[in-house]
């Protein structure tokens, strides 16, 4: 991975606070809604609002947020990225990706499962009540961030498609159009972007298919239209703007292992004990903070997600 050190970005309280403020109310105003027990948010996805940064209605706040941390102000979230396809530099995926289009979308679902199919993202839309999670997200470059995601488990989507009993993995893949991309002309990536899970792991109640966030759709830079998030896995596990889920019987290849496969193996789980070849893994800087403070096994998620990986041997499958 293309390292830098991490400039300091000023935070922008006031901002945030007004912003997350306001979405508070506006969610407030929605909860009889979907308390009233409507199935579903019916969200009219038109063009126009595809564009991100439009309200999404009936979002609830889920129990599994990280809680008692600061966010951090969108204007981090959505000025310091990481989506190569639209460049390397962390200001390269706002200042690229103007020309990209999330809108119409559809994902292709296939491999072991009872009921392949294209769905489109209204067909998700409609089918899966948002929630609102708050999660730390950790890249492995050394930063992390408090992001309030807005999206659905995709363990329920998963379930949807009935896995045949010999899917062991999920194989994502992101939407590959040079012409709306054009960090796609370097080869720094095996393209099109692509990542793995274990089917467990995919299944497990903290990870989401995130549509949105800040209560609004995804900007481009962010993943637009529908991303994943792991939030105990290093930041690259969270592949953008995904075209196909993909069920499989054997382990799938990855971008990153393919292009460094002793620097990024298939687990990337966040672990201050295992160090990447050519840095340390036992701190992090939270974006708007000037000390570095002690990264969490897990990311901080160990309790809900060291189950999974009893047994296994952490520095070797790493
Ligand atoms: N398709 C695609 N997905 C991607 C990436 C990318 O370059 N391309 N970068 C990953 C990395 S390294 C990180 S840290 C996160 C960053 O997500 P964010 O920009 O929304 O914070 O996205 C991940 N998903
Ligand atoms: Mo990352």
């Amino acid at each position: 991975m293309l390292i830098r050190t991490t400039p300091t970005i000023p935070t922008r309280e006031i901002t945030d606070e007004r912003l997350y403020l306001d979405r508070r109310a506006f969610i407030r105003a929605s909860v009889g809604v979907a308390a009233a027990g409507v199935a579903g948010a019916l969200l009219p996805f038109d063009e126009a609002r595809a564009q991100g940064g439009a309200a999404l209605a009936n979002v609830r706040k889920s129990p599994l947020s990280t809680t008692g941390e600061k966010l951090n102000p969108l204007e981090d979230i959505t000025s310091y990225n990481n989506y190569y396809e639209f460049g390397t530099d962390k200001s390269d995926p706002r200042a690229n990706s103007g020309r990209f289009k999330p809108a119409p979308w559809t994902v292709k679902i296939d491999g072991e499962v009872g009921k392949p199919g294209d769905y489109t993202l209204e067909d998700l839309l409609q089918r899966f009540p948002l929630e609102e999670r708050i999660y730390r997200l950790r890249c492995v470059e050394g930063w992390s961030m408090v992001i309030p995601w807005v999206g659905f488990p995709l363990r329920d989507l998963l379930k949807v498609v009935e896995p045949s009993a010999k899917a062991k993995f999920v194989e994502f893949t992101t939407v590959q159009r040079p012409s709306e991309m054009p960090g796609l002309r370097y080869p720094v990536l095996e393209w099109p972007y692509r990542e793995g899970l274990r089917l467990d792991e995919a299944q497990h109640p903290l990870t989401i298919m995130a549509v949105g966030l800040y209560g609004k759709t995804l900007l481009n830079q962010n993943g637009a239209p529908l991303r994943l998030v792991v939030p105990w896995k290093y930041g690259f596990k969270s592949i953008k703007s995904i075209v196909r889920i993909r069920l499989t019987t054997g382990q799938p290849q990855t971008s990153w292992n393919l292009s460094a496969p002793e620097e990024y193996g298939f687990y990337s789980n966040v672990n201050p004990q295992v160090d990447h070849p050519r840095w340390s893994q036992a701190r992090e800087r939270r974006l708007g903070e000037f000390l570095r403070r002690e990264t969490l096994m897990f990311n901080g998620y160990g309790d809900q997600v060291a189950g999974l990986y009893r047994g296994l041997d952490l520095k070797r499958n790493f």
